[in-house]
């Protein structure tokens, strides 16, 4: 069955920050104590087992991030800080989850508060990732219907991911690789807390319990999964990574009509990052060879 999201976390407590914040006029000119405490959820196993760095979050750069907001020219309210630290946190690509915890122990409250640990008010936000997220799903072996349709149903139980919507199926010319059986293509679009490597080993579980075998690069394949794009490029938040175990956007979905045919069904609004520009999938659609793609057979997989 499904993994369940990641139970690892990454805490920094007690970043201390001397700093003018605070709703009476003497707070934005008096410099008073705050402290911060952040706890990143995020899957720790993969830099555990790679000693890679880029698996995991820095937490130098979270504690810079925070330093850097808390001294930005003085706002009215913690829970304002609290929550541009927490989206601070949530660009970066392993979080799944963080939450933020701001104390601040001279706040002007008309009472005393007690002078031992850290007494006095705080805030607490716990804000999650949520990034859209576009795969597409391919078959052109063994029993093809049945193997999407369970493989959507995996994807809809992997804890972490939520989908929306699955297109229509398309049935479509085999391009590249060997001459080969005609492919059913569909593209599921909805969103992750995941990181995007998580959700890539999750779709290659999925992979691997189809009878997915790799002999030759573009070869038949009884299922093939893969991540389009993590994350809003309309919005400049998307992942991009130039890595070849994972590349983001998938380099190849903006020429292939077979991937922007289901995308632009499953979600009429969608954007694909081509280099600095960001394009509609319809309009990408429209100038694409579509000669070899055709409705392919019903379905409602979810
Ligand atoms: N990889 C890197 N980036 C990604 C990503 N964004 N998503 C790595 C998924 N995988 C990514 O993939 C090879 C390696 O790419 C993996 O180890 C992964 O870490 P693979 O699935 O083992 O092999 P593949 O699918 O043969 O290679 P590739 O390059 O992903 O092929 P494509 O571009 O997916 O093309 N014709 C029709 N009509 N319909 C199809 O679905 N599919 C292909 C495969 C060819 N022709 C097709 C279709
Ligand atoms: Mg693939």
């Amino acid at each position: 069955m499904s993994t369940p999201p990641s139970t690892d976390r990454i805490t920094l407590t007690g970043i201390a920050v001397t700093t003018p914040h605070g709703v009476l006029d003497h707070e934005k000119h008096q410099p008073q104590r705050f402290f911060v405490d952040v706890v990143i959820e995020c899957d720790l196993s993969g830099a555990g087992l790679s000693d890679d760095l880029d698996r995991t979050i820095s937490y130098a750069e979270v504690a810079q991030d925070v330093e850097r907001i808390m001294t930005q020219p003085p706002v009215d309210l913690i829970e304002t800080l609290a929550e541009q630290v927490a989206a601070a946190v949530l660009a970066r690509p392993a979080a799944e989850a963080v939450e933020v915890t701001v104390h601040k122990p001279d706040a002007p409250a008309g009472v005393l508060f007690s002078r031992v640990g850290l007494a006095g008010p705080s805030v607490s936000i716990r804000r999650e990732q949520h990034r859209p997220v576009a795969i597409a799903l391919g078959a052109n072996l063994g029993d093809r219907v049945a193997t999407l349709r369970s493989a959507v149903r995996s994807l809809d139980r992997t804890a972490g991911l939520d989908l929306v919507a699955v297109s229509r199926l398309f049935e479509t010319d085999p391009v590249g690789g060997p001459e080969q059986p005609d492919y059913l293509n569909a593209v599921a679009v909805g969103t992750t807390r995941l990181a995007p490597w998580t959700l890539l080993e999750r779709l290659h579980e999925i992979e691997a319990g189809r009878g997915r075998t790799r002999e030759i690069r573009w070869g038949a394949r009884t299922l093939d999964l893969d991540l389009l794009q993590v994350g809003d490029p309309a919005a400049g938040n998307d992942l991009r990574s130039d890595r070849a175990e994972l590349t983001l956007p998938h380099p190849r979905a903006a020429e292939r009509a077979f991937v922007l045919a289901p995308w632009a069904d499953a979600d009429p609004a969608a954007t694909l990052r081509a280099g600095e520009v960001v394009v509609p999938v319809r309009d990408l659609l429209d100038s694409s060879d579509r000669s070899g793609i055709r409705p392919g057979p019903d379905w409602s997989p979810l």
